[in-house]
């Protein structure tokens, strides 16, 4: 990026908002955004000096009459302030059409016709479900992907509005319940990718964190096979009885776990939770002592989290992040 980003600059604000990192080649129209906001500081800023200046030199002096000469109509001037501004926006009209329509990889404008989805995000509050239809995978909150493709992406939501928004692979889509959006992602190169939920939808809505890990075919390809193999069965004792609370209770009606009886679909499957980076969708990193934080009272972690609180004991917290853990 040749100059200053929007998210640069919130942060040296200190406004404590965090922009993800766009990528210019994909998203050529936050560059326009950017050439906007510089534009206007630069025309805010002649204004502002000509006020200053025109203050100054029109102050009152002494021996000044009661009134300036009063003048009337000035047609050059007149045509002036109209035609400028005319041509600006004209301008900027042009650009940001141009825009508009080269950044656009999705519906209209790009899409591959009749091609089905790869994957298909549903919104929930306050997490992501992601399934691969043609892979046969489910996973929550972070989803893999191949490098340098088009990836086409269906836009569901199971309750509210919410929007998908992965400002470095793409546009962002609106999730609307009882409608299917489509769009396009595509990672230029390997890496990690945040997002964030783009439109206000409860209490949780900030922590509600899409996490993108672009892949080469072949390490997406090992991706894939281990997110179809069943995760290892517990073996030490500890993880037996968290397997055992988890599967005599309220747990398997809300998640998944494949291969077991756990088969809920109004929480994140939990088949491979073992390997991803976070917690209840960014709010935390996956770690022990995090996990167990999270499983003791999950309220106080994500407040207005749809999980219950179940009050459980010590050693009923630590049997169930030894199972839940082990599931890789
Ligand atoms: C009423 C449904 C419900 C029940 C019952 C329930 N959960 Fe959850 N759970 C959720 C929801 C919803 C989330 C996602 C919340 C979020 O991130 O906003 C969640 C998230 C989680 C997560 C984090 C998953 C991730 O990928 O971030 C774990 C771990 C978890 N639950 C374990 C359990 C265990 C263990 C039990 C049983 C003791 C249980 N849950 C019972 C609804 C439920
Ligand atoms: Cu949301």
């Amino acid at each position: 990026m040749a100059y200053l980003s929007i998210g640069t600059l919130l942060s040296l604000l200190g406004s404590g908002v965090s922009v993800p990192a766009a990528d210019s080649n994909i998203i050529p129209i936050e560059g326009y955004t950017e050439f906007l906001l510089w534009a206007s500081v630069a025309v805010a800023a002649l204004v502002g000096v000509l006020v200053i200046w025109a203050i100054w030199r029109y102050r009152a002096r002494a021996g000044d009459q009661e009134y300036a000469p009063q003048i009337h109509g000035n047609t050059p001037l007149e045509i002036g302030w109209t035609v400028a501004p005319a041509v600006l926006l004209a301008v900027l009209f042009g650009l940001a059409t141009y825009f508009q329509l080269t950044s656009s990889r999705s519906a209209g404008a790009g899409l591959p016709k009749g091609r089905p989805p790869d994957i298909i995000v549903i919104a929930h509050q306050f997490w992501w479900e992601f399934r691969y239809p043609k892979l046969g995978i489910v996973t929550a909150n972070e989803f893999h992907i191949p490098v340098k493709q088009d990836i086409v992406v269906q836009v569901e939501s199971d309750d509210v509005i919410h929007d998908l928004w992965m400002p470095a692979l793409g546009e962002k889509m609106d999730a609307v319940p009882g409608q299917t959006n489509y769009e396009v992602l595509y990672a230029p190169k390997p890496g990690s990718y945040n997002g964030a939920c783009a439109e206000y939808c409860g209490a949780e809505h900030a922590w509600m964190r899409p996490y993108a890990v672009a892949q080469t075919p072949a390490e997406f390809r090992r991706w894939v096979r281990h997110e179809k193999t069943l995760p290892a069965k517990p073996t030490s004792q500890l993880a037996k009885a968290g397997e055992k609370y988890f599967m005599s209770n309220t747990c398997i009606d809300c998640h998944t776990i494949a291969g077991t009886k756990a088969n809920g679909r109004v929480a994140p499957d939990l088949t491979h939770f073992g390997s991803r980076k976070f917690i209840g969708a960014g709010v935390m990193t996956n770690r022990t002592q995090n996990l167990k934080a999270f499983l003791k009272d999950p309220q106080a972690v994500k407040p207005g989290i749809l999980m219950p609180d179940f009050h459980l004991s010590d050693q009923q917290v630590n049997e169930l992040t030894a199972y839940l853990e082990g599931l890789k």
